[in-house]
């Protein structure tokens, strides 16, 4: 797999956060996706930026109110349903890379939901569908770069390093490190796939080393829909761990030249998911790195 992706310099752009495992949200993206492809004469791109999977196999009557509205995990269908669209949309559907989906390919199992998700998941789908799965894990990149300024990661911009080739080198394997557990620490790819928060400083060095002016990221979950951080971070929540009425997603024209966080606005390029449902003035936040 490419461990960047380059996205082109003209069409619109949709971006999906954390899913994990929530097939409603997951198929009201791809209906956001196709009328774009309608409004935009077939010219847009879909893109995750990673955990598509490890939801809560939780019963609705335990359901935690702090995780939104109530789901039950799709990991499996979620990975498939991705699989048949990027095939039925060539060049035009993405994904990135979660700490998630990093477990089922070599890097450190995620606990969340689970002792062990990545083993209760490979248990659950079984040896073929797990080999399926890994398989369209092996297909995502670390980071997407774009010629409108936009950089995509799956965590914080806190990775130490200064040009697209030193991501390209990046060893996802896991093979090197005595555990698996090593990955958290390394410069990389464990910032990359871990990080919650980059400094200015940090964020600037990586944004200028991927070409770009601000990065784009979920990871964590922001209660409000979006989290702008001084100039060059925002923190996306498209579905996870948020109510229908406070999820958004990004549209970008990939044409334009966005010159910071600063030039995504509220009902333009920051969406609902939800429109019928979202709050009359979606909120955000904001703070400085
Ligand atoms: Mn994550």
């Amino acid at each position: 797999m490419a461990r960047v992706l380059r996205l082109p310099d003209h069409g619109r752009l949709l971006v999906c956060t954390d899913l994990q495992g929530c097939m409603r949200d997951y198929q009201r993206m791809v209906q956001i996706f196709e009328q774009a492809l309608l409004e935009h004469q077939g010219d847009a791109h879909l893109l995750f930026t990673g955990d598509l999977i490890h939801g809560p196999h939780i019963d609705e009557e335990d359901w935690p109110d702090f995780l939104g509205e109530y789901y039950r995990d799709a990991s499996g269908e979620v990975m498939i349903a991705y699989a048949g669209l990027a095939a039925q949309y060539p060049g035009r559907v993405h994904a990135l890379l979660g700490n998630h989906e990093h477990g089922h390919i070599g890097g450190p199992h995620t606990a969340k939901f689970a002792a062990d998700e990545v083993a209760l998941l490979e248990h659950i789908l079984g040896p073929a569908a797990t080999a399926r799965m890994r398989g369209i894990i092996h297909t995502f990149a670390l980071a997407a770069v774009s010629k409108c300024g936009a950089v995509f990661t799956h965590g914080a911009p806190a990775a130490q390093c200064d040009s697209v080739a030193d991501l390209e080198a990046a060893d996802l394997s896991g093979a090197q490190y005595a555990s698996p557990l090593d990955v958290l620490d390394t410069p990389v790819v464990g910032k990359i796939l871990w990080a919650r928060s980059a400094t200015q400083r940090e964020a600037q060095r990586f944004v200028k080393a991927m070409g770009g002016t601000m990065c784009i990221y979920g990871h964590d979950v922001v209660p409000e829909g979006f989290e702008k951080v001084g100039d060059e971070q925002i923190v996306v929540s498209t579905s996870f761990g948020v109510f229908d009425t406070n999820k958004v997603y990004v549209s970008l024209d990939l044409s334009a030249r966005y010159k910071g966080v600063q030039d995504l606005r509220i009902g333009k390029e920051i969406l609902p998911l939800y429109p019928d449902v979202a709050l009359a003035r979606l909120g955000g936040r904001a703070r400085s790195a």
